[in-house]
């Protein structure tokens, strides 16, 4: 009976874990729900994930991943009817606000992918934060065309 339920408890913390793995911290800058979409070799894909201070105000520099030849930060702005996406230098995380780097705004530009990405996968992206230093996520890859991540709460 006793060792029942040891074997349960252990089994339940190991249910939890992939949930609890997918948020991640550089200082004091947590990093919700990384994902991206199912994109093709040799062409772009995004990052998408929100970035919230517990602390001071930091900045996301730039990003880098083995999966893309370079990654770019980018956002859009309409000019007219039509949306265009624009580099930026930085992305600003400042105190009580909640950045959310999403489909049509801010996101990670992903130039060249080095190969397929494919729904289910999971893509380490490094992010380079002013304060916080530098800290591996992994993009949980959705299908393509998702509006959000699957996962979201
Ligand atoms: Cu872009």
């Amino acid at each position: 009976m006793f060792a029942r339920r040891q074997f349960l408890t252990a089994a339940i913390t190991l249910a939890a874990l992939p949930a609890f793995a997918h948020s991640y911290t550089a200082g004091e800058v947590e990093i919700g729900h990384p994902w991206s979409r199912a994109a093709p070799a040799g062409r772009t894909g995004a990052g998408y994930m929100t970035l919230r201070t517990t602390g001071a105000a930091d900045r996301l520099l730039s990003a880098s991943s083995p999966a893309a030849e370079r990654v770019e930060l980018h956002t859009h702005i309409h000019e007219g009817a039509v949306m265009r996406m624009r580099p930026v230098t930085d992305i600003p995380v400042t105190p009580g606000e909640t950045v959310e780097l999403k489909p049509g705004g801010l996101h990670l530009m992903l130039v060249n992918l080095t190969a397929a990405l494919q729904p289910g996968a999971r893509v380490p992206i490094t992010l380079h934060f002013e304060r916080g230093g530098d800290v591996t996520v992994e993009l949980a890859v959705e299908r393509a065309g998702a509006a959000a991540p699957a996962h979201a709460h």
